[in-house]
């Protein structure tokens, strides 16, 4: 028989992990949203969510109808819980404020609500990236403020993601290792299905979106080139590739069976920043990634110790296996 996610979360409590009442049940009401999220988009065309919303979010993107529907079933699930300060989203322009007809709680909650926004309307894997902080002990008195939320990565109390593929899963962190949860369709239930994931440290698979080479940064181009060189190069072995285009899939694949996945900045922009979101992208990535004993940088810093300065910061993403991710940072020193 396979344990709940209720099972496991008390079993955490009884463990003596630092689990209270309030996150537990936070959890659980994220799960319930992905549920939600889940069935949304298994309907697709029939459901009319496909395509367009017609309005850009905050980074200027356009939001596609299931960005917005996705965004939406989260908030309306968490804003009257208790359990929460105030959320953050990739879709929103800045925080949102428990309303006052709610009783506020002592977390943060942080998410992309569908990633993978590319892949929406072609029926590839995507899915609901979230991230979970304390809120400030001095914020619960006063009005929430954006810079509530800048803290670093290392500071989150719990990380996951629910991945909408071929199965639904939900790949759970509360800072002791990493599950994985399977979605039984049949009666709603997220069923503990892995338990004690760990990534092999070596690996022979790297992701990395090659339309962009001419733009990378010397390391980067070096370090793809010895790879592409195969078991004559410098690296001694065949590489083999995938980009998916979906950091939830490109992370979930590096979790069950190693590999390194790259998103650098590169020369087009001159801040320098990468294309994914430091705050509800590679934060709860990276704290899963560790957990699961890989590393996660920058190109050679820590992501979870990058203090951030911005609600919707960007960052270059090296993450996966830890030898692997090694190699990478010694081609920038
Ligand atoms: P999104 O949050 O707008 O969906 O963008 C993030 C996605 C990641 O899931 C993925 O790794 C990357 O962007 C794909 O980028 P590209 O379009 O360059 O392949
Ligand atoms: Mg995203």
């Amino acid at each position: 028989m396979h344990k709940t996610l209720s099972q496991y979360l008390v079993e955490q409590q009884r463990q003596g992990f630092l689990l209270s009442e309030d996150l537990k049940a936070l959890i659980e009401g994220i799960a319930r949203s992905c549920k939600s999220i889940a069935h949304v988009v298994a309907k697709g065309a029939l459901g009319g969510v496909l395509g367009n919303q017609g309005t850009d979010n905050v980074q200027g993107e356009a939001q596609k109808k299931m960005d917005v529907i996705s965004n939406n079933i989260l908030l309306q699930a968490n804003e009257w819980t208790g359990h929460l300060a105030g959320m953050a989203s990739e879709e929103m322009d800045t925080i949102y404020k428990i309303p006052n007809s709610y009783p506020k709680g002592k977390y943060l909650l942080l998410f992309d609500p569908l990633d993978g926004s590319s892949n929406i309307d072609v029926n590839v894997s995507i899915g609901t990236i979230f991230s979970i902080l304390k809120a400030p002990e001095d914020s619960l008195n006063r009005e929430l403020t954006e810079a509530d939320f800048l803290q670093a990565g290392s500071q989150q109390v719990a990380a996951g993601y629910a991945l909408y593929g071929p199965q639904t899963l939900l790949m759970l962190t509360i800072g002791h290792g990493v599950v994985c949860f399977t979605l039984d369709k049949d009666v709603g239930t997220w069923l503990l299905t892995q338990e004690n994931i760990q990534i092999p440290t070596e690996t022979k698979e790297f992701a990395i979106n090659m339309s962009n080479s001419r733009h990378w940064d010397t390391p980067v181009q070096n370090y793809i080139h010895d790879c592409l060189a195969g078991t004559t190069g410098p690296r001694g072995k065949d590489f083999n590739m995938r980009w998916v285009a979906s950091m939830v899939a490109e992370v979930h694949r590096i979790l069950q069976r190693g590999g390194i996945f790259l998103y650098p900045w590169d020369k087009r922009d001159p801040n320098k920043a990468g294309k994914l979101r430091l705050m509800y992208e590679a934060n709860p990535m990276s704290f899963l990634i560790e957990q699961a004993g890989g590393a996660s940088v920058d190109t050679v810093n820590r992501i979870l110790d990058i203090q951030p300065s911005q609600l919707h910061q960007r960052v270059s993403v090296i993450l996966g296996s830890k030898n692997e991710v090694e190699t990478v940072k010694q081609y920038f020193v």
